[in-house]
């Protein structure tokens, strides 16, 4: 018998005697001589299958007890109110189908009562998402990127989608993947950025790319992948103000989408969600300076780059003075921020860019970017690259490239710090990190 439901959508009440066909896996067999209970789970909850010894036939009431754990099943009756079952109701089954029997002991347990260390649990994903809270992520993680795409095309963007097998490095710090095309040496790509700018002298205008990023970053952390999902626009005619509130908005939108939409994968995970507040407070870099050493842990001086201690520091001093985990850190020095952001015309020492921080990461960087070709060309230079590897990008600023700003958000760190997540690898369903290639 084909599906007719899935455990969450059956309504004793509204469904009357029609028969239901539930389908998934064998969560708990309770064996009690005469009366067996067999719940099965599916992706969105469970039913109970009642089998009373006296009033049902032999073999299915067998079928069912000898029912090993995370066994596949079908399981077609009739569903009866039960308030001491879970969703309110029971099965009374005519038939019990065994659809593939899993064998035991399991790799690890499913029913969340021993908790399974991550490596465990990530070399058998396949068990481990039958865990109510590991699908809760991935249930939530979909919302999320729906909740982007919605957002980003009611503002007129446009999806798009660039190369991962590329020419040159875009992003300096981080290092990249090299790889062999065909005689030639290329690199997976850390970043769509130059593609995306290409784009708006092509006038598309306003773009946004989900995709993966690679990069070979040595250090293993709790917040570092080697392939990340990255969230991409690039607009034209705006500065980075307006891509600040592009992006200020998009993530109280997503939060208000998950609130709405995800309530049961929320409740799972024990996570309540408020929806931050916008504006997002705006800290230029050189207060943000100001606050760290007045904090008096480490002392910076202007031009550092801002570490992972710092970073703590401004966020609970933020948090403190607004009550919110978001907030901008703007106006970097031009010298620590890639060689595509415009410089202030008024103080070129300092550039048009910004970083979205979560009170524990950074979450996004961005900038109004440079358009044009000559201070461009001088900039990747300056930086110490090669202008001549940039060819296929300088030239689409020689014929008329518009003003232009955008952003970058990881998507596993936006997860992470919504709901809390201790790490990272815990939001992408096969985490690609220094040890790990395989599932
Ligand atoms: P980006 O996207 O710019 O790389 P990010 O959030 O990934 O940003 P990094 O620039 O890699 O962050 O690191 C942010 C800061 O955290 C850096 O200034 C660096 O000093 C610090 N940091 C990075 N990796 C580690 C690590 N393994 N241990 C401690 N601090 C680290
Ligand atoms: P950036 O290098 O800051 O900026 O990357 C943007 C965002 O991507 C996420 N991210 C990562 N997440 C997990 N693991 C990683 N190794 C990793 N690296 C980056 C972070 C980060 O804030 N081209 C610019 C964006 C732009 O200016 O449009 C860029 O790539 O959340």
């Amino acid at each position: 018998n084909p599906r007719t439901h899935y455990t969450s959508q059956i309504n004793p009440e509204t469904i009357g005697d029609e028969k239901v066909t539930v389908c998934g896996w064998v969560h708990e067999v309770r064996d009690l001589g005469g009366i067996c209970f067999l719940v099965v789970r599916d992706r969105d909850g469970r039913a109970q299958v009642t089998l009373v010894k006296k009033k049902i036939d032999k073999e299915l009431f067998d079928t069912a007890r000898k029912l090993v754990r995370e066994s596949v099943v079908a399981v077609t009756g009739t569903a009866k109110p039960e308030g001491k079952a879970p969703n309110g109701y029971e099965i009374i089954p005519d038939e019990v189908v065994l659809l593939n029997e899993a064998e035991s002991p399991l790799p690890m347990d499913t029913t969340g009562k021993v908790d399974a260390e991550l490596d465990t649990r990530l070399d058998s994903r396949f068990i481990d998402l039958r865990r109510e809270k590991t699908t809760a992520i991935f249930k939530i993680r979909h919302e999320v990127l729906r909740a982007v795409r919605n957002f980003l095309s009611t503002e007129g963007f446009i999806e798009t989608s660039s190369p991962k097998v590329v020419a040159t490095a875009t992003e300096g710090g981080t290092s990249l993947f090299p790889i062999t095309y065909f005689d030639r040496e290329a690199f997976l790509n850390q970043s769509p950025q130059l593609f995306k700018q290409i784009l708006m002298s092509g006038g598309l205008d306003r773009v946004f790319e989900i995709g993966p990023i690679f990069r070979a970053e040595e250090h293993d952390t709790r917040r570092h992948l080697n392939e990340a999902t990255s969230i991409d626009i690039e607009a034209s005619f705006v500065d980075h103000f307006q891509v600040m509130e592009i992006l200020e908005n998009m993530i109280a939108y997503v939060y208000g989408q998950v609130i709405e939409n995800e309530s049961a994968s929320l409740e799972a995970l024990g996570v309540e969600l408020k929806v931050p507040e916008t504006p997002f407070m705006k800290v230029p870099y050189s207060e943000a300076v100001d606050i760290v050493n007045a904090k008096g842990d480490e002392m910076l001086e202007w031009g550092d780059d801002l570490g992972t201690q710092a970073e703590h520091t401004i966020g609970e001093h933020v948090f403190k003075e607004t009550g919110e985990s978001h907030y901008f850190i703007t106006d970097w020095p031009t010298e620590i921020k890639p060689f595509y952001a415009m410089p202030y015309e008024n103080d070129p020492l300092i550039s048009k860019s910004f970083d979205m921080m979560h009170r524990t990461m950074e979450l996004s960087s961005g900038a109004q970017r440079i358009h044009l070709h000559d201070m461009l060309k001088e900039r990747i230079e300056s930086q110490g690259l090669n202008p001549d590897g940039f060819d296929f990008y300088l030239r689409a600023f020689k014929y008329g490239m518009p003003p232009h700003s955008g952003w970058g958000v990881g998507c596993e760190r936006l997860v992470m710090t919504m709901l809390g997540v201790e790490n990272i690898r815990d939001t992408v369903l096969f985490p690609r990190d220094r040890r790990r290639l395989s599932p």
